[in-house]
């Protein structure tokens, strides 16, 4: 095993990667922007190297500052966490040829899923079903784009290759708008993503995002951990996730399960990984893979007992998984609402001093946050301040922990979005269970002020 870890990463996830690395007897080196300088983190951390200043560009983007902090403290791998450089396949390759480990799948992996067109493509070539669409990436040929189109039926949504996450995507609800609309996104994708590439999928209206975790070794076993229901977000950004997704039979989790665990083994994925799903009728459609540790994972590891970053730390270290699929018993219900540094209705950033910090605890009650009285929440970064995660035997025993946590959390002198998550935990249809992604915004957008 690993002595000592470098953790390229800030906030609450460079505490959670800490933690691991503690438990584990690994000695974390945690490196920091000159905003981050006195967060406790990093006082908690065996080492703490300044890598730059507050922009992320000078400091958790560059890579060579990250690399010259793991050769001077030592470090013999790093962690990317999420956001920032985990998903960056140079990056990661660089990390490699200076001779430390990536936990993380390979460069290769990253780069067969960060382009979109090649990662569906394998996906479809592995057996698991996906959004019907263009063969691959659109030819210039203005009849053939006409033609695809017309075979899959409008609506249809253009997305750029280098694009993920909402970013780049455009959809299109008539003939005499599509030549357009591919142009547009073409030339977008070449300046965003230095790409211009774009593909064409069958535009479902009402879907659910449904995704599955992975795990795999570098002995190709992969297993699954069920699925988690990221439904509901605004402007792509995901506001409670939750597990088990509500209404879903288990057969169909299931058998998408196998389909993933067996496309991990087929393209030698290793590490955590995440399966983006789009469900609606009953179907699962494939869009993208996140090849990092996700903010949302926490509701998995509750409903699982697997603790998912000892065990991405454990493979990339070349140990076998410690469980066979069947060995994984999902039990209960769990639910994540991020809590952001936000105006909880208009979502303008509120950075700035906490000076109340009450966490909520009890049965069932998890909090990640890296925040505590006196901490200052940098303006430079994401809003999210952490987590607050809890577990239940049913989800109507999780709705009401969440409840009584949300009821007891007090976080004084910032604006955060726990007014909002108290509401919504007690919406009739998000209590019903279900709701697809698109209803949110809707209830944002009709909720009275
Ligand atoms: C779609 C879609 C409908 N049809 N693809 C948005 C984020 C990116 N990961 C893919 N996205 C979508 N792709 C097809 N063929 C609708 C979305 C989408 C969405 C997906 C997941 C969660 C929230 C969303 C919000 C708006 C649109």
């Amino acid at each position: 095993m690993f002595k000592k870890i470098l953790i390229a990463n800030r906030g609450e996830i460079a505490l959670r990667v800490q933690r691991a690395c503690r438990e584990m007897g690994i000695k974390a080196v945690m490196v920091y922007s000159e905003a981050d300088r006195d967060a406790k983190y990093i006082r908690l951390a065996d080492e703490a190297v300044c890598i730059g200043p507050a922009p992320s560009s000078h400091s958790y983007l560059s890579m060579p500052a990250i690399i010259s902090a793991a050769e001077v403290t030592d470090a013999e791998a790093i962690h990317p966490g999420y956001g920032f450089l985990s998903e960056n396949a140079d990056f990661a390759e660089r990390v490699e040829k200076s001779g430390f480990t990536f936990i993380g799948p390979t460069p290769e992996s990253i780069r067969l899923m960060g382009d979109k067109v090649s990662a569906k493509q394998a996906m479809i070539r592995a057996g698991v079903p996906c959004v019907p669409g263009s063969e691959g990436a659109l030819p210039d040929d203005p009849a053939v784009i006409r033609r695809t189109a017309k075979a899959i039926g409008y609506p249809v949504i253009i997305k750029a290759a280098g694009g993920g996450g909402g970013r780049g995507m455009r959809v299109v609800h008539t003939e005499a708008a599509l030549l357009h609309a591919v142009q547009t996104t073409k030339a977008e994708a070449g300046a965003a993503f230095n790409n211009p590439e774009v593909y064409m999928e069958k535009f479902l209206q009402n879907p659910r995002h449904i995704e599955i975790q992975i795990l795999a070794d570098q002995h190709r076993n992969a297993v699954y951990l069920g699925e988690r229901d990221c439904s509901m977000q605004r402007r792509h950004q995901k506001v409670i996730e939750e597990a088990p997704a509500p209404g879903i039979p288990r057969r169909l989790i299931e058998k998408i399960g196998e389909r993933c665990a067996t496309a991990c083994k087929k393209i030698g994925y290793r590490g955590a990984g995440t399966f983006e799903f789009l469900f609606e009728n009953g179907e699962f459609y494939f869009i993208e893979m996140n090849t990092r540790v996700q903010v949302e994972h926490p509701v998995t590891e509750l409903i699982s007992g697997i603790d998912i970053v000892r065990t991405q730390i454990a493979v990339a270290a070349g140990e076998k998984l410690p469980f066979t699929q069947r060995q994984i018993q999902l039990r209960g219900h769990a639910i994540e609402c991020r809590i952001n540094a936000e105006d909880a209705y208009k979502f303008t950033p509120s950075p700035g001093r906490i000076t109340t910090w009450h966490a909520p605890g009890g049965p069932g009650v998890r909090v990640d946050s890296h925040a505590y009285t006196n901490y200052f929440v940098p303006p430079n970064y994401d809003s999210m301040i952490g987590k607050i995660i809890v577990h239940g035997d049913t989800r109507e025993q999780a709705l009401a922990r969440m409840r009584t946590a949300l009821a007891e959390t007090v976080i004084e002198g910032i604006s955060t979005n726990i007014p909002l998550h108290r509401e919504l935990m007690v919406d009739a249809s998000f209590v019903s269970g279900g709701t697809n992604i698109h209803y949110l915004e809707e209830w944002l957008s009709q909720r009275e002020r």
